[in-house]
Formats: C-alpha cells, sequence, structure tokens
C-alpha cells in the first residue's frame, strides 16, 4: 500500500458532453457513498466565469478560482468529480481517471435532445471523433490510472457502474496501491 494513501479514493470521470458522465456519478455516489461534486454546480454557486463566450452559448470558466473552491474537499478524498476536461486539475487530486467514449450515432442524438445545434453541436462530435478528452486525460495523468470506458447502450453503462464500484470497496478495504 502505498505511504499517505487517502481513507477514500478521489474518482475522475471525464469525457466530451454527452458520453453519460452525470449519469454515472449520480449512481456512483449513491452505491458507494462518496460525495459527487458537480463542477457546474460548485461554479455556479461561487461564481466561478469570466466572461460569455457567445459562440458556445455558455460561460468561460475561471479555473483558478474554481479549483481554490474545490481544493478543501479534494485533500480530504472521497470525491468524484466530472467534468468534459481534465487537464486543468492537479494531477495530484486524482487517484482513478475515467474517460467515458460513445460511438457518434449515439451522441449525436443524445446531443440534439439537449438542445445543442450548428458549432456547439459539430464541435463536440468532431471533440469525440478525435478523441480530444482521451488523449488531454492521457497526457495529464499518469497512464496507469487512466481508463477508457465505452459508455454507448444502457447495459456498458450498468457494467461500468459495477466495475468502478467494485474498485471503490477495494480501495475501502485497502486492497489497492
Ligand atoms: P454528460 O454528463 O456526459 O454530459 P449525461 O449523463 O447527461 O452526459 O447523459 C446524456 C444523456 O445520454 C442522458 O439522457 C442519458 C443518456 N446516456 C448517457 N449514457 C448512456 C448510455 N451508456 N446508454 C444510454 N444512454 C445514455
Amino acid at each position: 500500500m502505498a505511504s499517505g494513501r487517502r481513507a477514500l479514493p478521489n474518482i475522475l470521470v471525464t469525457g466530451t458532453p454527452g458520453v453519460g458522465k452525470s449519469t454515472l456519478c449520480e449512481q456512483l455516489a449513491e452505491n458507494t457513498g462518496l460525495e459527487w461534486l458537480e463542477v457546474g454546480q460548485i461554479a455556479k454557486e461561487f461564481e466561478c466565469f469570466e466572461e460569455y463566450d457567445e459562440v458556445y452559448q455558455c460561460p468561460v470558466l475561471d479555473e483558478e478560482k474554481l479549483l481554490d473552491e474545490m481544493e478543501d474537499k479534494m485533500s480530504e478524498g472521497g470525491r468524484i468529480v466530472d467534468y468534459h476536461g481534465c487537464d486543468f486539475f492537479p494531477e495530484r487530486w486524482f487517484d482513478i481517471v475515467f474517460v467515458l467514449r460513445t460511438d457518434n450515432k449515439w451522441l449525436y442524438d443524445r446531443l440534439v435532445s439537449r438542445g445543442y445545434s450548428g458549432k456547439k453541436l459539430e464541435d463536440n462530435i468532431q471533440c469525440e471523433i478525435f478523441q480530444t478528452i482521451l488523449e488531454e486525460a492521457q497526457g495529464a495523468y499518469k497512464p496507469e490510472i487512466v481508463h477508457e470506458l465505452r459508455s454507448d447502450t444502457p447495459a456498458e453503462m450498468e457494467d461500468n457502474l459495477e466495475k468502478i464500484t467494485a474498485w471503490v470497496e477495494q480501495w475501502k478495504n485497502g486492497a489497492c496501491t
């Protein structure tokens, strides 16, 4: 067992919008008792925004302010974080990183039903085609803690949930390094 290991792990779930991060995290928090930190909610609550991006129709995140707001909880451990980017978080925060991946034939419909259109829709589809977030995660964290998971179907979502829940249980029992 590594020295200085947290009693409860911190987990990052990342991937293109629509791949299933929040659906997975909500159930994972329920299964494991870990606290799910919704980055979007924290950003809103503490007003961690700089300006408004007209093209993407969303406010631009003030990353430094957000990280300051999250630091105490992340240092404690036992948190699940989901976000569609991952390289601005401190590497030391996470014990394991999951990158959810979805085939575009599914992702397109999910994003359209969320109201995405035009450039925002196309850019997010391209982001998934070019596996941008996977490469971002692989560049920001040690390869052995980065895991790519398919999230095309409800069965795959269930399987991912079971595997991650089992991993957390092992950690709680001191079996992971
Ligand atoms: P994200 O948080 O990555 O933006 P989400 O959890 O909000 O994604 O999911 C977007 C939509 O897609 C939501 O209606 C649930 C559905 N979905 C997510 N993962 C799925 C999967 N593996 N199989 C079927 N539907 C899925």
